[in-house]
């Protein structure tokens, strides 16, 4: 589950300036007040075609280095084949018409609600629809997506890939401003695609992501207010515009937001930063092998992803946010996000005593505030110690997430937690 509480991984890196100023403002005034627009920007490295793998791993994602690739995907199948009759042709010649999860509404606010139904339907009214397909690549489709070239490396394809994605819409979805645990790098098939980036190495601190248990800001994206998110107007953006056939490497963290034009679809791959890094270069190919689909890989999912204490830690950091401090409430709520709506109070309970015994490991003071300081002091054994938790809640989650069949009644819910806070305070 790419939701899942393992989303929080931060990393520093000096990037090595290769980016074009463009111009201080060219967006007609009505534009002015959307997310990256009115303010300095630049657009970032672009080659043709798909970079070769061992240099775009060395000078692209070991330096967390955005790179466009255009027309990289021009001769991949659903580049060529994925209009809707073909789709709708597979959906009929497949044996199991594949669950899709779709999206209700263009602009992402990350309530509102998640579908599941068949591809078939989706592709019959998605037209008409504010619907927004995002799923894993349905498993009829997968043998006409080419696994992208600049990651053709065993040794990447056999351990560090994480997840793959499908954006299908009839155009228009505005994403939140938002970063990701993994790197990431999405092939857009069909249509126009923008992207606002931020670099995270020079303005992690301007950008509030006041939702850290999602990794993503609240902010209007189109109609930024600047007076509550005032870090905005004093930085840098980044702006690419993506059409069919062209790709981009989104970098470990970099922050982002995401629009679609006409009829679109993308498909994005993440893989794993922290293990990337000791990947065997030897194991990439010098030849790109047109014919390796994502039919032949294997996902492993976001589970995989506190496997090394670098991303414990940097998940931790996250939550702090740009205040670099937490309380234990906070801290609670933070970990575990959305999945609290799943649990009863016993569980809640549980929860709590092992969580407040990782924030107390943490709280070296015992002031009841985690600030950045005090996670600098933290030894390995600490971090140990911390993943072990987290595997465990994630554990406890995917048992308590296999149970629930329906949910609503998300508010009552959050006030159970706020009861919940209210009675045993004092016996944290
Ligand atoms: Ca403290």
């Amino acid at each position: 589950m790419y939701n899942s509480v393992l989303t929080y991984l931060f990393l520093c890196l000096t990037l090595f300036e290769l980016l074009e100023i463009v111009s201080t403002i060219d967006s007609p005034a009505d534009e002015s007040t959307k997310f990256g627009y009115g303010k300095p920007h630049h657009l970032i490295e672009e080659i043709h075609g798909f970079a070769d793998a061992k240099q775009f791993l060395q000078n692209y994602v070991f330096t967390l280095t955005p790179l466009k690739m255009t027309k990289a995907v021009t001769s991949s199948r659903a580049y060529s084949l994925w209009g809707d009759d073909y789709l709708d042709s597979m959906t009929q010649h497949s044996p199991d018409n594949d669950k899709i999860t779709v999206e209700t509404i263009k602009k992402e606010n990350r309530r509102e609600e998640v579908l599941e139904m068949d591809f078939s339907k989706f592709l019959k009214i998605y037209n008409g629809t504010e619907y927004y397909m995002v799923n894993s690549v349905p498993s009829f489709l997968r043998k006409d997506v080419t696994f992208p070239c600049s990651i053709q490396c065993e040794d990447l394809i056999r351990n560090d890939l994480v997840e793959d994605v499908m954006w299908f819409s009839s155009g228009g979805t505005k994403s939140v401003v938002h970063t990701d645990s993994v790197d990431n790098i999405i092939c857009v098939y069909r249509g126009e695609k923008t992207f606002i980036m931020i670099d995270p190495s020079l303005y992690k601190d301007q950008v509030d992501m006041d939702h850290p248990e999602g990794a993503y800001s609240g902010v209007d994206v189109d109609n930024v207010d600047y007076t509550v998110y005032p870090g905005l107007a004093e930085i840098e953006y980044y702006h690419v515009n993506l059409s069919a056939g062209d790709c981009l490497f989104i970098p470990y963290k970099w922050i982002h937001q995401v629009r679609s034009y006409n009829s679109n679809i993308a498909v994005n791959i993440w893989w794993n930063h922290h293990s990337s890094l000791n990947l065997d270069l030897t194991s990439c190919t010098s030849e790109c092998d047109p014919d390796l689909t994502l039919e032949e890989v294997q996902f492993h999912g976001f589970g995989d992803l506190i496997g090394s204490l670098a991303a414990v830690r940097d998940q931790i950091e996250g939550f702090l946010g740009i205040r670099k401090k937490t309380d234990y409430t906070r801290f609670f709520q933070l970990i575990l996000g959305g999945e609290l709506q799943f649990l009863d109070s016993a569980e809640i309970k549980d929860m709590n005593s092992t969580l407040f015994e990782m924030f107390d490991l943490l709280d070296r003071d015992k002031n009841g505030i985690v600030n950045m300081e005090e996670l600098k002091m933290a030894t390995d054994e600490d971090w140990k110690k911390v993943q072990h938790t987290l595997q465990e809640i994630d554990n406890l989650l995917d048992g308590v997430e296999g149970e629930v069949e329906e949910l609503d009644g998300g508010e009552e819910l959050d006030d159970d937690i706020n009861d919940f806070f209210t009675n045993t305070r004092d016996e944290l």
